[in-house]
């Protein structure tokens, strides 16, 4: 069983941090709206949604992936990349420690969990502007023992890894060719967005089901001919506070 582990969008959200995209006014109301269409689209797929109380001062609080990385056997706390960011990774420790065991990433390195992409045992970390070389060496400190191997990635003209790319199916991505280099998951098969839709590659796979914003219909029928089911959620509100699907839930297996 999965739970998803989701945060109501804070009231301070026109305060968030923006890196590619302009500042343009969020209307709090709709993307509230558009989260709880998220949770209930989770809630079909037969997913436990723990929804955290909103955090008003934290503008970016709602999209709590990247405070953390669930694996079966532990829990990392990220040290996230933006500094203001770092107060959100209290409250997702207090819980997922309810889950896991607990590891943390120390001070001075910086990764955001959107950066962060697991297939099997390789765990693929984008080196970007918010994750570092450092980081990744303290990941694979904590991992190796249990089996898996972490890579640095590079990324370009996004924000994140799992901005440029995401699994689909099992070894199957979804991916921005220009934002990452296919070629470096070692092999693994690949279909690529619609060249019309640069953001579409964020995905949330749940089972046989995958998550996708209706903001990206063409990259949608991609992946329909490729015979993968897609759930459409909308989600451009979120989207101008450069925030997409994986961002909005932190899935721990029970
Ligand atoms: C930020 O810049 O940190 C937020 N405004 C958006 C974070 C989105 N997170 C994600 O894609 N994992």
């Amino acid at each position: 069983m999965n739970i998803a582990i989701t945060r109501q969008v804070s009231r301070s959200l026109n305060d968030c941090e923006l890196t590619f995209l302009e500042r343009q006014p969020i209307n709090v109301a709709r993307a509230r709206g558009q989260h709880a269409q998220y949770e209930a689209a989770l809630k079909e797929l037969g997913i436990a949604v723990l929804t955290l109380p909103e955090e008003p001062d934290l503008p970016d609080s709602v999209f709590v992936e990247d405070t953390a990385v669930v694996l079966d056997e532990c829990a990392i706390i990220m040290r996230p990349g933006a500094a203001p960011r770092r107060q959100e990774t209290k409250s997702i420790a207090e819980i997922l420690a309810g889950f896991r065991e607990l590891r943390h990433i120390q001070a001075p390195a910086r990764v955001d969990g959107g950066d962060v992409l697991r297939l099997g045992k390789r765990i693929y970390v984008g080196l970007t502007q918010r994750s570092d070389t450092n980081a990744i060496e303290q990941m694979q400190d904590m991992v190796a023992p249990l089996g898996y191997a972490v890579e640095p990635i590079r990324v370009s003209g996004c924000l994140h890894l799992k901005s440029a790319a995401t699994e689909i199916a099992p070894d199957l991505l979804v991916v921005n060719p220009t934002w990452v280099d296919p070629a470096a998951f070692h092999g693994v098969k690949f279909l690529a967005i619609d060249p019309s839709e640069a953001h579409a590659a964020n995905t949330l796979r749940l089972g046989d089901s995958v998550l996708c914003s209706g903001a990206f219909p063409r990259t949608i029928e991609r992946l329909s001919r490729a015979g993968i089911h897609s759930v459409i959620v909308e989600a451009d509100e979120l989207a101008k506070a450069e925030g997409a699907l994986t961002c909005c839930s932190l899935i721990v297996s029970i």
